[in-house]
């Protein structure tokens, strides 16, 4: 039975709650730290687990949660998320006023300028977010790979009568300076809001550990509303909710912390699971994770399940060459249309439409949509960005100084490849 038939509470109440909420998905972010990836897509349109995009948790997670009116605030190279979003995202049933609208940067309201800060994407989109006339705004971000119930962190903020409810999770300390760190009294009100400190504030009796902010908030419309008015007339703004909005809200009106360990969707017994997969190093180890015998995020939930779009593939297929006595993967996901023909495929993970040839080993690596190996490869610890064809005999991550001279490596020698880095920017078809 629900916890809520349990607390005796109305069992219809989250679902009012999460009907008169409309959710604005920040999505236009740079995603600088993953280098190449990022080159020609966002970060929320980087392919994540096989067969979805970043994006797809957060806007499964609004869909799962019965949150189904979402603006997603787009800007840098926006093409291939909108697309995505265009594909996949639109089975949304407008009859019951469920959308999923994109909102790009259109020098709304002043012709001056794109979005400014997260706050100003959201500003310059309120005349749309007025119009669905929502009780509760959440603010979301395109950019993180968890599983939340959205309804449970709604009920907290009803309960506790809060102006905002600030999501949070505990991070180790020599983290904690890349994000809002805060500080918390008995009753979970915030008292303290820094973003991005030089010196982060650990938690009371627990010197390794801070409480930091997930850029998950929970806003009253209509307060959300007077701030973000406040904030466009002030000139010292930067139109950031952690730098600007956040830091002014807790100093003067009813600002809780909701653990995120109260609403993450997990089964019993493992940690919560969240991770900002901003680095190459964080994206390659998070995609390793899924290939593990049990991986710490659990994708084959069919109660939470992650929607995304994806292209109909005929089904992967294996062939054994009996010369070299190959044709496997093993410890590895292997998508739809991935044909593994006389080659080792080792704790890997192959998105669609993967080519791996004779005598190819590939090992501990990430092989995005349509990739083609070639013959006598050896393939170890890379990222193989989509379209890369590696000619007969490549070999990465064998001698990282001569991978270095041609593709990007990582201090802890995960090495990215874009067809762009091979030479095939020319021959790039879409
Ligand atoms: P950051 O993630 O560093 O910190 P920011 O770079 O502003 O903050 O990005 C937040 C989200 O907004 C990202 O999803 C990004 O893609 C998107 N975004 C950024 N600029 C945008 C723009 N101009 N238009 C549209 N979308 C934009 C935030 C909080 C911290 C918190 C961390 C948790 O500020 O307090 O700890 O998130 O990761
Ligand atoms: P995704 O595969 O994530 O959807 P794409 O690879 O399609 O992203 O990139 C988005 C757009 O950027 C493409 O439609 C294409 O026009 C352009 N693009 C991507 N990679 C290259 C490249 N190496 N050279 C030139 N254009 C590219």
């Amino acid at each position: 039975s629900s916890p809520d038939r349990r607390s005796g509470r109305d069992p219809r109440l989250v679902s009012q709650l999460t009907r008169n909420t409309f959710a604005m998905v920040l999505a236009g972010g740079r995603g600088s730290r993953l280098r190449e990836l990022t080159d020609w897509r966002s970060k929320p349109a980087v392919p994540f687990g096989g067969k979805f995009r970043i994006i797809d948790f957060t806007l499964s997670n609004c869909v799962n949660s019965g949150v189904r009116r979402v603006g997603v605030a787009t800007q840098y190279k926006s093409q291939s998320l909108i697309r995505h979003l265009q594909l996949g995202w639109s089975f949304l049933d407008g009859r019951l006023g469920e959308f999923i609208e994109i909102m790009p940067a259109q020098q709304q309201v002043d012709e001056s300028h794109w979005y400014q800060g997260t706050a100003d994407a959201v500003f310059q989109n309120l005349r749309e977010i007025r119009h669905a006339n929502p009780k509760y705004v959440l603010i979301l971000s395109g950019d993180h790979i968890y599983r939340m119930d959205y309804g449970r962190l709604l009920l907290g903020h009803v309960e506790r009568q809060a102006d905002m409810t600030v999501a949070c999770i505990e991070v180790p300390i020599q983290e904690a300076s890349s994000f809002g760190v805060m500080s918390v009294n008995d009753e979970g009100r915030v008292v303290d809001f820094q973003e991005k400190p030089a010196q982060p504030q650990h938690m009371p009796g627990k010197p390794d550990v801070a409480l930091a902010s997930m850029g998950v908030y929970v806003f009253n419309a209509r307060f959300l509303f007077e701030q973000l008015s406040r904030d466009a007339d002030d000139p010292k703004s930067s139109h950031d909710f952690g730098k600007d909005i956040i830091p002014h809200c807790v100093k003067r009106y009813r600002t809780f912390a909701q653990s995120f360990a109260d609403s993450c969707v997990q089964e019993p017994g493992k940690p919560a699971y969240w991770r900002d997969v901003g680095t190459l190093d964080a994206y390659w180890s998070a995609n390793m994770d899924l290939v593990q015998v049990t991986p710490e995020l659990n994708l084959y939930d069919d109660s939470w399940p992650i929607w995304t779009w994806q292209e109909q593939r005929p089904p992967a297929k294996f062939v054994f060459d009996d010369e070299t006595r190959r044709g496997s993967a093993i410890d590895s996901t292997v998508s739809g249309g991935c044909i593994i023909s006389g080659a080792t495929v080792r704790r890997s993970m192959l998105f669609s439409g993967v080519h791996v040839h004779n005598y190819t080993l590939v090992e501990d690596s990430v092989v995005l949509p349509n990739v083609q190996i070639g013959r006598n490869c050896v393939i170890k610890k890379c990222i193989l960005d989509r379209e890369c064809h590696l000619p007969d005999g490549t070999q990465i991550g064998v001698d990282p100084e001569v991978d270095r001279k041609r593709f990007h490596v990582t201090d802890s020698g995960i090495t990215l490849v874009t067809p762009s880095m091979l030479g095939q920017n020319k021959d790039f078809i879409r």
